[in-house]
């Protein structure tokens, strides 16, 4: 097993029809033509529309609307994020976040998560077992300790005295996952069952008020090393908020987010004057570099101004994010840069 590359761990998720039943957003924006959208214009020219909220993959459709209820009713940014992702933690048909993610390679659905609020404090958990909501535990550390990140037993410990219940995360689909993966090993490098998605969420939002907040949480990586964290709970790597600029959140292989920093590299950008898609541009162009120009992963980032304007891009064709405002909720192919 430990000699099987994991180079393609990553299933890119392939095209998903929209998911919103709500009115179309993109009549909000205006500007020039979204690559790989049918003439619809450029989302990311939507300065000044607050709330927003913006998040990965089609699981963010039904996180977007927790979120938004929140936010439309003039709540914080903080309280829209934690209540969005909680919706795909506790949804055992999303596989790649909480209850019903897919575990490791010894069979354990461990989990990672991490939030950050507007005024610049941050908690996490990764490698925590029975637990359906690290994004809450994450948010426990962030607002009961002066610690940013626990991990494993002792972030179990942890939830445990706040008051969280233990729970049994694997589903009766993700172990017949796990059992497909484990009779499928070879040494070979395309052992990774096909048809798997796996998808993390990232959510970013702007309140009423201006304010931004992120959460990020995830099973990870499916049928990683027990043990393996991925960026998701890295403050500035799976998720940042900088109050006075933006906020960023990354999904896709997280080691490669990791090594380069991602979400901070993403915000820092709109901090030298970027626009949200081009800083996610650049953040993505320093990942396909360090693979000569060809990475066979996917990451892609979604990305929020203070003002409102956003940005979504990814390595490759496949991603889609969710975004709210004004009352809709839409789910959108993102430009890919390979
Ligand atoms: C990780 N970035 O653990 C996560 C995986 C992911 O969609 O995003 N999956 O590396």
């Amino acid at each position: 097993m430990s000699k099987v590359s994991r180079r393609s761990f990553l299933k890119i998720t392939a095209g998903l029809g929209a998911a919103s039943s709500l009115a179309p957003l993109r009549s909000l924006f205006s500007g020039s033509p979204f690559a790989g959208l049918s003439a619809a214009p450029l989302p990311g020219s939507g300065a000044g529309k607050k709330p927003l909220v913006i998040s990965t993959w089609k699981h963010g459709i039904p996180a977007n609307d927790a979120a938004w209820k929140i936010l439309s009713a003039g709540g914080p940014a903080l309280d829209a994020v934690e209540a969005g992702v909680r919706v795909p933690e506790g949804d055992p048909s999303v596989n790649g976040v909480g209850y019903g993610g897919l575990p490791d390679e010894e069979c354990r659905v461990t989990l990672d998560a991490s939030i950050m609020g507007p005024d610049g404090r941050a908690g996490a958990v990764a490698f925590i077992e029975s637990y359906r909501h690290p994004i809450s535990i994450a948010r426990k550390v962030m607002e009961t300790t002066d610690h940013v990140f626990i991990v494993g037993e002792g972030a179990e410990e942890f939830a445990r005295k706040q008051g969280f219940s233990r729970e049994e995360l694997l589903t009766e689909a993700s172990r017949e996952a796990w059992v497909k993966w484990k009779q499928g090993l070879s040494d070979k490098d395309d052992w990774f069952p096909k048809d798997l998605d796996h998808d993390t969420i990232g959510m970013v939002a702007v309140d009423a008020a201006g304010n931004l907040a992120g959460a990020c949480t995830t099973s990870g990586l499916a049928f990683k090393i027990h043990g393996r964290v991925g960026d998701s709970p890295i403050i500035g790597a799976g998720m940042y908020v900088d109050n006075e600029i933006g906020a960023a959140a990354a999904t896709g292989k997280g080691e490669e987010v990791i090594k380069t920093c991602g979400s901070f590299l993403v915000v820092e950008g709109m901090r030298q004057g970027l626009a949200p898609r081009e800083a996610c541009k650049r953040a993505l162009e320093r990942i396909i570099k360090r693979h000569q120009g060809k990475p066979a992963f996917q990451v892609a980032f979604v990305a929020l101004s203070k003002d409102g304007e956003i940005g979504a891009l990814a390595l490759q064709e496949g991603f889609q994010y969710a975004l709210a405002a004004g009352g809709a909720n839409e789910l959108i192919d993102a430009e890919h840069l390979l």
